[in-house]
């Protein structure tokens, strides 16, 4: 049986990824944080909670990743944790420096002294490539121009990522992922604050919706399609860095309008523009070339823009629904729930 340690597994992508491997017959292992409300909501949403392994581990702390990757004796690393939100980069810069960028190489150094054949994925992100175009798409050849101190430590990620390949020989891969959301998104990301309040909105719990940039345009596809192109990566012959996108891009606003749409509602009469959610600097436009990956991985997107909108609007009206009819969400619920299996440190001592 093939294992893999995936850091990040409590979140969206996390979360996917353990459930995409477990269905491949993987036994699969997590790091997770400590913090003083467990965060395992996603691992229950996708029912995956009580199949998985879990190993207390920080980005920040070296020695702890060397036991998760000690413990779980993986073939493969998936490293998707990350501090990943870049409004927050803004405000805490120095700390998404140490754990987005700093953060990977300590991964890697945990794999070239344990085991370099172990095969490692890195999390880098279209964010790295800022405001170089204002139309056309984006591929794997096109320069780098970050915008934020998010995309700044990623670049640093991305890099140290190609220098581990080239310089120790360790099959390690770059997905140059676009954005991609789904139900499981973070509530505070555009696509998941827009679907979670016109479901909110259509029911009257709320009443208005405040956001900041709505020109910007992004290549938004659907996380679960995402983490099988990771997968795929770390299964070549060769390790190599591919851009991963739906090659169609919308802004803010069209989003805002489908979400509306959908509940039968005009999005021009609930959204407020609000400045605290404007950035000190912001990318303007994304759309990603994904050729290269469907020529060598065998990988395309499905779900598009349309489609994805309706998929988010239309699970949230059901949660809301749901806790008006006095369900409580297990989904916010503070719980260490099930029987999953959480490894601790003592068990190699
Ligand atoms: P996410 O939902 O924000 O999940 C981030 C994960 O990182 C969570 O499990 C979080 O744990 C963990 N984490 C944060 N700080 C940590 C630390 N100091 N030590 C250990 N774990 C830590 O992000 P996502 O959307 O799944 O994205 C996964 C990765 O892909 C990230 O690296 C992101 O930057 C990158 N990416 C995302 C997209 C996208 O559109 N989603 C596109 C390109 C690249 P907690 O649950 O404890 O907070
Ligand atoms: O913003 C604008 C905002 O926060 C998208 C991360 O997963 O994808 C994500 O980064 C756009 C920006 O995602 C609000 O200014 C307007 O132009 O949903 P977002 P992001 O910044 O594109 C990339 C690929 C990653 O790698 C990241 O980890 O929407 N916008 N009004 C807003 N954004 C937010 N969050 N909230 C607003 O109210």
């Amino acid at each position: 049986m093939k294992k893999a340690l995936i850091t990040g597994i409590t979140g969206q992508d996390g979360a996917y990824l353990a459930k995409f491997l477990l269905e491949k017959g993987y036994k699969i292992y997590g790091i997770y944080r400590r913090l003083s409300t467990p965060n395992f909501w996603r691992l229950q949403y996708l029912d995956i909670f009580e199949k998985i392994n879990l190993i207390p581990a920080d980005l920040i702390d070296s020695a702890s990743l060397i036991e998760a990757i000690k413990i779980s004796e993986p073939e493969e690393v998936y490293h998707l944790a990350a501090q990943s939100f870049v409004g927050a980069s803004f405000e805490q810069a120095i700390g998404t420096g140490e754990i987005t960028g700093l953060g990977v190489t300590r991964v890697l150094e945990a794999i070239r002294q344990i085991n370099p054949k172990i095969r490692f994925y890195q999390a880098s992100t279209s964010e790295l490539y800022g405001n170089g175009k204002t139309q056309g798409s984006f591929n794997e050849k096109d320069l780098f121009q970050p915008a934020s101190p998010y995309a700044a430590a990623k670049l640093y990620g991305y890099w140290i990522t190609r220098i581990y390949r080239e310089g120790y020989g360790i099959f390690a891969c770059n997905g140059i992922l676009f954005n991609h959301e789904s139900p499981l998104r973070g509530l505070e990301f555009v696509t998941r604050k827009i679907s979670n309040s016109v479901a909110k909105i259509s029911l009257g719990i709320e009443k208005e919706l405040r956001l900041g940039n709505l020109e910007a345009k992004r290549d938004w596809g659907y996380a679960p399609e995402y983490v099988e192109s990771m997968w795929l990566m770390l299964q070549q012959k060769e390790p190599d860095d591919y851009v991963i996108a739906t090659n169609e891009t919308h802004n803010v606003k069209e989003f805002c309008e489908k979400a509306f749409n959908i509940v039968g509602l005009d999005y021009k009469k609930y959204i407020k523009i609000d400045k605290r959610f404007l950035r000190p600097f912001d990318v303007n436009y994304l759309k990603g070339d994904y050729s290269n990956a469907e020529e060598k991985l065998g990988w395309e997107p499905k779900t598009k823009f349309n489609r994805l909108v309706e998929v988010m609007v239309k699970e949230d009206l059901n949660r809301w629904k749901r806790w008006q009819n006095g369900e409580r969400f297990p989904w916010d619920a503070p719980n260490y729930p099930g029987e999953s299996k959480i490894l601790t440190r003592a068990l190699r001592v």
